[in-house]
Protein backbone atom coordinates (compact mmCIF):
# COMPACT_ATOMS: atom_id res chain seq x y z
CA UNK A 1 0.00 0.00 0.00
CA UNK A 2 1.40 3.25 -0.74
CA UNK A 3 2.69 5.01 2.38
CA UNK A 4 0.12 7.86 2.11
CA UNK A 5 -2.32 5.45 2.48
CA UNK A 6 -0.84 3.94 5.48
CA UNK A 7 -0.69 6.62 6.98
CA UNK A 8 -4.35 8.51 5.99
CA UNK A 9 -5.45 5.44 7.52
CA UNK A 10 -3.50 5.78 10.98
CA UNK A 11 -5.25 9.39 11.05
CA UNK A 12 -2.19 11.43 10.13
CA UNK A 13 -3.52 14.98 8.93
CA UNK A 14 -1.08 16.02 7.18
CA UNK A 15 -0.98 13.09 4.81
CA UNK A 16 -5.01 13.08 4.36
CA UNK A 17 -4.08 16.93 3.24
CA UNK A 18 -1.74 15.61 0.58
CA UNK A 19 -3.47 12.54 -0.90
CA UNK A 20 -6.25 14.93 -1.36
CA UNK A 21 -4.27 17.38 -3.40
CA UNK A 22 -3.15 14.42 -5.51
CA UNK A 23 -6.39 13.20 -5.81
CA UNK A 24 -8.09 16.48 -6.76
CA UNK A 25 -5.30 16.23 -9.49
CA UNK A 26 -5.29 12.85 -10.94
CA UNK A 27 -1.82 13.02 -10.26
CA UNK A 28 0.30 9.86 -10.19
CA UNK A 29 -0.76 7.22 -7.39
CA UNK A 30 -3.93 8.48 -7.27
CA UNK A 31 -5.82 5.23 -8.82
CA UNK A 32 -3.35 3.37 -6.48
CA UNK A 33 -3.88 4.98 -3.38
CA UNK A 34 -8.17 5.13 -3.59
CA UNK A 35 -7.87 1.33 -4.76
CA UNK A 36 -5.86 0.57 -1.39
CA UNK A 37 -8.27 3.29 0.92
CA UNK A 38 -11.41 1.90 -0.97
CA UNK A 39 -12.41 -1.07 1.34
CA UNK A 40 -11.93 1.20 4.40
CA UNK A 41 -15.02 3.33 3.06
CA UNK A 42 -18.64 3.32 3.31
CA UNK A 43 -18.48 4.05 7.20
CA UNK A 44 -19.16 7.96 7.08
CA UNK A 45 -22.54 9.64 6.96
CA UNK A 46 -21.85 12.02 3.77
CA UNK A 47 -24.05 15.07 4.15
CA UNK A 48 -24.81 17.19 1.45
CA UNK A 49 -25.51 20.96 1.98
CA UNK A 50 -26.84 23.00 -0.95
CA UNK A 51 -28.80 26.22 -1.66
CA UNK A 52 -28.49 29.65 -2.97
CA UNK A 53 -25.50 32.57 -2.55
CA UNK A 54 -25.31 33.41 1.13
CA UNK A 55 -28.29 31.56 2.62
CA UNK A 56 -26.16 30.50 5.31
CA UNK A 57 -24.56 27.11 4.04
CA UNK A 58 -21.24 27.70 5.92
CA UNK A 59 -22.29 29.16 8.91
CA UNK A 60 -24.75 26.06 9.32
CA UNK A 61 -22.05 23.94 8.45
CA UNK A 62 -19.92 25.39 11.66
CA UNK A 63 -23.19 25.22 13.91
CA UNK A 64 -24.08 21.51 12.90
CA UNK A 65 -20.44 20.65 13.27
CA UNK A 66 -20.09 21.99 16.61
CA UNK A 67 -23.07 20.46 18.06
CA UNK A 68 -21.43 17.21 16.12
CA UNK A 69 -18.42 17.68 18.26
CA UNK A 70 -20.71 17.97 21.33
CA UNK A 71 -21.49 15.01 20.69
CA UNK A 72 -17.99 13.10 20.18
CA UNK A 73 -18.37 12.67 16.37
CA UNK A 74 -16.07 13.54 13.95
CA UNK A 75 -16.53 15.57 10.97
CA UNK A 76 -14.90 16.46 7.72
CA UNK A 77 -15.99 19.62 5.93
CA UNK A 78 -15.60 19.67 2.10
CA UNK A 79 -16.46 22.53 0.71
CA UNK A 80 -16.90 22.88 -3.03
CA UNK A 81 -16.89 25.98 -5.41
CA UNK A 82 -18.30 24.81 -8.57
CA UNK A 83 -18.34 28.64 -9.69
CA UNK A 84 -14.69 29.83 -9.01
CA UNK A 85 -12.13 28.67 -11.19
CA UNK A 86 -9.41 29.94 -8.62
CA UNK A 87 -8.72 28.47 -4.98
CA UNK A 88 -9.73 31.79 -2.58
CA UNK A 89 -12.20 34.40 -2.45
CA UNK A 90 -15.15 32.91 -1.01
CA UNK A 91 -13.65 29.78 0.01
CA UNK A 92 -11.29 31.98 1.63
CA UNK A 93 -13.90 33.60 3.69
CA UNK A 94 -15.63 30.56 4.36
CA UNK A 95 -12.40 29.38 6.23
CA UNK A 96 -12.19 32.91 8.32
CA UNK A 97 -15.73 31.59 9.28
CA UNK A 98 -14.30 28.25 10.47
CA UNK A 99 -11.93 29.48 12.38
CA UNK A 100 -13.85 28.52 15.93
CA UNK A 101 -13.24 24.78 14.62
CA UNK A 102 -9.36 25.67 13.98
CA UNK A 103 -7.66 23.29 16.14
CA UNK A 104 -9.98 21.04 16.05
CA UNK A 105 -8.18 17.55 15.66
CA UNK A 106 -11.72 15.99 15.65
CA UNK A 107 -12.49 18.56 12.72
CA UNK A 108 -10.85 18.47 9.10
CA UNK A 109 -11.71 21.32 6.24
CA UNK A 110 -10.87 21.26 2.42
CA UNK A 111 -11.88 23.18 -0.18
CA UNK A 112 -11.95 22.21 -3.72
CA UNK A 113 -12.43 25.00 -6.54
CA UNK A 114 -13.12 23.78 -9.79
CA UNK A 115 -10.80 23.36 -12.72
CA UNK A 116 -11.81 22.05 -15.90
CA UNK A 117 -15.28 20.68 -16.52
CA UNK A 118 -18.10 20.22 -13.63
CA UNK A 119 -17.97 16.30 -14.40
CA UNK A 120 -13.98 16.95 -13.31
CA UNK A 121 -15.23 18.43 -10.63
CA UNK A 122 -17.82 15.73 -9.95
CA UNK A 123 -14.90 13.07 -10.13
CA UNK A 124 -12.80 14.82 -7.34
CA UNK A 125 -15.62 15.35 -5.25
CA UNK A 126 -16.44 11.91 -4.97
CA UNK A 127 -12.63 10.92 -4.17
CA UNK A 128 -12.33 13.51 -2.15
CA UNK A 129 -15.22 12.19 -0.11
CA UNK A 130 -14.11 8.65 -0.25
CA UNK A 131 -10.81 9.86 1.17
CA UNK A 132 -12.25 11.45 4.27
CA UNK A 133 -14.87 8.50 4.69
CA UNK A 134 -11.80 6.28 4.64
CA UNK A 135 -10.02 8.85 7.35
CA UNK A 136 -12.53 7.86 9.57
CA UNK A 137 -14.17 10.71 9.91
CA UNK A 138 -17.84 10.18 11.34
CA UNK A 139 -19.49 12.90 9.15
CA UNK A 140 -18.43 14.41 5.89
CA UNK A 141 -20.42 17.65 5.14
CA UNK A 142 -20.16 18.71 1.48
CA UNK A 143 -21.21 22.49 0.95
CA UNK A 144 -21.53 23.44 -2.75
CA UNK A 145 -23.37 26.41 -3.97
CA UNK A 146 -27.00 25.36 -5.59
CA UNK A 147 -27.01 26.90 -9.05
CA UNK A 148 -28.21 24.36 -12.11
CA UNK A 149 -26.48 21.50 -11.92
CA UNK A 150 -24.51 21.56 -8.86
CA UNK A 151 -27.29 20.49 -6.69
CA UNK A 152 -27.91 17.41 -8.73
CA UNK A 153 -24.44 16.47 -8.46
CA UNK A 154 -24.71 16.55 -4.79
CA UNK A 155 -27.57 14.38 -4.17
CA UNK A 156 -25.24 12.03 -6.57
CA UNK A 157 -22.65 11.46 -3.70
CA UNK A 158 -24.26 12.47 -0.41
CA UNK A 159 -27.07 10.31 1.77
CA UNK A 160 -28.52 12.89 3.17
CA UNK A 161 -29.23 16.09 1.01
CA UNK A 162 -30.22 19.56 3.01
CA UNK A 163 -31.25 22.46 0.71
CA UNK A 164 -30.65 25.81 2.85
CA UNK A 165 -33.19 28.63 1.36
CA UNK A 166 -33.63 32.22 3.36
CA UNK A 167 -36.77 34.15 3.47
CA UNK A 168 -36.97 36.95 1.08
CA UNK A 169 -34.35 35.44 -1.45
CA UNK A 170 -36.06 35.97 -4.72
CA UNK A 171 -39.08 34.47 -3.46
CA UNK A 172 -41.57 32.92 -3.33
CA UNK A 173 -41.55 30.21 -6.42
CA UNK A 174 -38.57 31.64 -8.56
CA UNK A 175 -35.89 30.68 -5.39
CA UNK A 176 -38.37 27.30 -4.64
CA UNK A 177 -37.26 25.58 -7.79
CA UNK A 178 -39.23 22.48 -8.56
CA UNK A 179 -35.95 20.38 -8.24
CA UNK A 180 -35.48 20.65 -4.91
CA UNK A 181 -38.43 18.61 -3.75
CA UNK A 182 -36.68 15.70 -5.48
CA UNK A 183 -33.40 16.51 -4.21
CA UNK A 184 -33.71 17.80 -0.79
CA UNK A 185 -34.41 14.68 2.48
CA UNK A 186 -34.54 18.24 4.34
CA UNK A 187 -35.43 21.57 3.93
CA UNK A 188 -33.47 24.13 6.33
CA UNK A 189 -35.17 27.76 6.26
CA UNK A 190 -32.09 29.95 7.64
CA UNK A 191 -32.16 33.24 8.85
CA UNK A 192 -35.29 32.75 10.32
CA UNK A 193 -35.02 36.22 12.19
CA UNK A 194 -35.12 38.00 8.46
CA UNK A 195 -38.91 39.31 7.24
CA UNK A 196 -40.63 36.95 5.51
CA UNK A 197 -40.36 33.59 6.42
CA UNK A 198 -43.51 32.80 7.09
CA UNK A 199 -44.35 33.31 2.73
CA UNK A 200 -41.11 31.02 2.56
CA UNK A 201 -42.18 28.18 4.71
CA UNK A 202 -45.75 28.46 2.89
CA UNK A 203 -44.53 28.04 0.07
CA UNK A 204 -41.96 25.30 0.76
CA UNK A 205 -44.87 23.84 2.19
CA UNK A 206 -47.44 24.33 -0.21
CA UNK A 207 -44.30 22.56 -2.85
CA UNK A 208 -44.47 19.52 -0.22
CA UNK A 209 -48.13 19.41 -0.54
CA UNK A 210 -48.69 19.21 -4.16
CA UNK A 211 -45.46 17.38 -4.49
CA UNK A 212 -47.56 14.19 -2.53
CA UNK A 213 -49.25 11.79 -2.57
CA UNK A 214 -49.26 11.92 -6.84
CA UNK A 215 -45.29 12.52 -6.65
CA UNK A 216 -44.65 10.08 -3.98
CA UNK A 217 -42.28 8.36 -6.35
CA UNK A 218 -40.43 11.09 -7.35
CA UNK A 219 -39.92 11.61 -3.67
CA UNK A 220 -38.39 8.84 -2.97
CA UNK A 221 -36.69 7.82 -5.73
CA UNK A 222 -35.00 11.36 -5.74
CA UNK A 223 -31.22 10.53 -5.66
CA UNK A 224 -29.42 10.13 -8.45
CA UNK A 225 -32.08 9.58 -10.59
CA UNK A 226 -32.91 11.40 -13.43
CA UNK A 227 -35.37 14.00 -12.17
CA UNK A 228 -37.84 14.43 -14.29
CA UNK A 229 -39.02 10.43 -14.50
CA UNK A 230 -41.08 9.41 -11.62
CA UNK A 231 -39.51 5.89 -10.93
CA UNK A 232 -42.27 2.86 -10.66
CA UNK A 233 -42.36 1.59 -7.49
CA UNK A 234 -42.08 -2.25 -7.28
CA UNK A 235 -43.76 -4.74 -4.76
CA UNK A 236 -40.44 -5.17 -3.53
CA UNK A 237 -39.99 -1.61 -3.30
CA UNK A 238 -42.60 -0.87 -0.70
CA UNK A 239 -40.89 1.04 1.98
CA UNK A 240 -42.10 3.85 3.54
CA UNK A 241 -41.73 7.20 2.19
CA UNK A 242 -39.35 9.76 3.16
CA UNK A 243 -41.44 13.02 3.03
CA UNK A 244 -38.54 16.53 3.90
CA UNK A 245 -39.07 17.72 6.54
CA UNK A 246 -38.74 21.51 6.96
CA UNK A 247 -36.13 22.78 9.57
CA UNK A 248 -36.02 26.64 10.57
CA UNK A 249 -33.00 27.51 11.70
CA UNK A 250 -30.78 30.88 12.95
CA UNK A 251 -27.39 29.37 12.10
CA UNK A 252 -25.63 32.79 13.52
CA UNK A 253 -27.24 32.34 16.88
CA UNK A 254 -27.53 28.62 16.58
CA UNK A 255 -30.98 28.79 17.05
CA UNK A 256 -32.93 25.23 15.32
CA UNK A 257 -29.82 23.29 15.35
CA UNK A 258 -30.71 20.73 17.96
CA UNK A 259 -33.73 20.23 15.71
CA UNK A 260 -31.58 19.79 12.58
CA UNK A 261 -29.52 17.37 13.93
CA UNK A 262 -32.58 15.71 14.79
CA UNK A 263 -33.90 15.47 11.49
CA UNK A 264 -30.55 14.40 10.17
CA UNK A 265 -30.72 11.36 12.76
CA UNK A 266 -33.87 10.83 11.98
CA UNK A 267 -33.08 10.53 7.59
CA UNK A 268 -30.07 8.52 8.89
CA UNK A 269 -31.89 5.91 10.76
CA UNK A 270 -34.55 6.00 7.98
CA UNK A 271 -31.82 5.18 5.49
CA UNK A 272 -30.54 2.34 7.46
CA UNK A 273 -34.02 0.63 7.65
CA UNK A 274 -34.96 -2.28 5.03
CA UNK A 275 -31.63 -1.72 3.03
CA UNK A 276 -32.56 1.92 1.46
CA UNK A 277 -28.89 3.04 1.94
CA UNK A 278 -28.15 -0.36 -0.18
CA UNK A 279 -30.87 0.82 -2.98
CA UNK A 280 -29.57 4.47 -2.81
CA UNK A 281 -25.65 3.88 -3.21
CA UNK A 282 -26.63 1.34 -5.98
CA UNK A 283 -28.38 3.77 -8.07
CA UNK A 284 -25.20 6.46 -6.62
CA UNK A 285 -22.89 4.06 -8.68
CA UNK A 286 -24.67 2.99 -11.50
CA UNK A 287 -24.63 6.63 -12.62
CA UNK A 288 -21.13 7.12 -11.20
CA UNK A 289 -19.66 4.06 -13.77
CA UNK A 290 -21.24 5.20 -16.77
CA UNK A 291 -19.94 8.96 -16.39
CA UNK A 292 -16.72 7.28 -15.33
CA UNK A 293 -17.01 4.93 -18.65
CA UNK A 294 -18.47 7.84 -20.84
CA UNK A 295 -15.48 9.96 -19.71
CA UNK A 296 -12.52 7.04 -20.04
CA UNK A 297 -13.62 5.90 -23.39
CA UNK A 298 -13.88 9.50 -24.87
CA UNK A 299 -10.41 10.00 -23.39
CA UNK A 300 -9.31 6.31 -25.22
CA UNK A 301 -10.96 7.54 -28.50
CA UNK A 302 -9.29 10.85 -27.99
CA UNK A 303 -5.80 9.56 -27.74
CA UNK A 304 -6.54 8.34 -31.94
CA UNK A 305 -7.59 11.44 -33.02
CA UNK A 306 -5.19 14.45 -33.23
CA UNK A 307 -6.53 18.01 -33.08
CA UNK A 308 -5.63 17.98 -36.90
CA UNK A 309 -7.70 15.07 -37.88
CA UNK A 310 -10.55 16.82 -36.03
CA UNK A 311 -10.42 19.83 -37.50
CA UNK A 312 -10.25 18.34 -41.30
CA UNK A 313 -13.53 16.74 -39.68
CA UNK A 314 -15.13 19.78 -38.80
CA UNK A 315 -14.29 21.26 -42.52
CA UNK A 316 -15.94 18.51 -44.25
CA UNK A 317 -18.40 19.00 -42.17
CA UNK A 318 -18.91 22.66 -42.63
CA UNK A 319 -18.62 21.72 -46.50
CA UNK A 320 -21.75 19.87 -45.98
CA UNK A 321 -19.46 16.72 -47.37
CA UNK A 322 -20.50 15.26 -43.65
CA UNK A 323 -22.92 15.31 -41.21
CA UNK A 324 -22.50 15.78 -37.97
CA UNK A 325 -22.96 11.81 -37.04
CA UNK A 326 -20.62 11.05 -39.87
CA UNK A 327 -18.04 12.48 -38.62
CA UNK A 328 -18.45 10.28 -35.36
CA UNK A 329 -18.78 7.35 -36.76
CA UNK A 330 -16.05 7.85 -38.80
CA UNK A 331 -13.72 8.60 -35.44
CA UNK A 332 -15.46 5.25 -34.16
CA UNK A 333 -14.48 3.13 -36.60
CA UNK A 334 -10.86 4.58 -37.00
CA UNK A 335 -11.65 4.77 -40.46
CA UNK A 336 -9.06 6.81 -42.54
CA UNK A 337 -10.40 10.05 -43.06
CA UNK A 338 -9.25 10.62 -46.68
CA UNK A 339 -12.31 8.30 -47.23
CA UNK A 340 -14.75 10.59 -47.20
CA UNK A 341 -12.81 12.81 -50.28
CA UNK A 342 -14.71 11.75 -53.81
N1 LIG B 1 -29.37 37.23 10.25
C1 LIG B 1 -28.80 36.08 9.93
N2 LIG B 1 -27.68 36.06 9.21
C2 LIG B 1 -27.14 34.87 8.89
C3 LIG B 1 -27.71 33.65 9.30
N3 LIG B 1 -26.95 32.64 8.83
C4 LIG B 1 -25.95 33.21 8.15
N4 LIG B 1 -26.04 34.55 8.17
C5 LIG B 1 -25.13 35.53 7.54
O1 LIG B 1 -25.34 35.46 6.14
C6 LIG B 1 -24.10 35.68 5.44
C7 LIG B 1 -23.81 34.53 4.50
O2 LIG B 1 -23.61 33.37 5.26
P1 LIG B 1 -22.76 32.15 4.71
O3 LIG B 1 -22.78 31.09 5.75
O4 LIG B 1 -21.45 32.57 4.20
O5 LIG B 1 -23.65 31.72 3.47
P2 LIG B 1 -23.29 30.63 2.34
O6 LIG B 1 -24.59 30.06 1.91
O7 LIG B 1 -22.25 29.70 2.82
O8 LIG B 1 -22.70 31.55 1.21
P3 LIG B 1 -21.87 31.07 -0.10
O9 LIG B 1 -20.95 29.96 0.32
O10 LIG B 1 -21.14 32.29 -0.53
O11 LIG B 1 -22.91 30.63 -1.09
C8 LIG B 1 -23.04 35.84 6.51
O12 LIG B 1 -22.83 37.20 6.72
C9 LIG B 1 -23.67 35.20 7.73
O13 LIG B 1 -23.20 35.74 8.94
C10 LIG B 1 -28.92 33.70 10.08
O14 LIG B 1 -29.49 32.68 10.46
N5 LIG B 1 -29.41 34.94 10.36
MG1 LIG C 1 -20.40 29.11 1.96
Amino acid sequence: MSALATQVLQGDRRALARLLTIVENAREGSDDALAALFPHTGHAHIVGITGPPGAGKSTLVNALTQALRTDQKTVAILAVDPTSPFSGGAILGDRIRMRDLAGDTGVFIRSMATRGSLGGLARASRDAVRLLDAAGYDHVLVETVGAGQNEVEIARMAQTVLVVEAPGMGDDVQAIKAGILEIADILVVNKADHPGLDNTVRGLKMMLELGHPASRTQVMSHHGRAMSVAAPVSASDDQPLWMPIIVQTVATEGRGIEALLDAIRAHRAHLHLDGHLQRLEHRQLEIELQERLRDALLARLLEHVSAQDMSVLIERIQQRRLTPNQAVETMLAGLRFGQFED
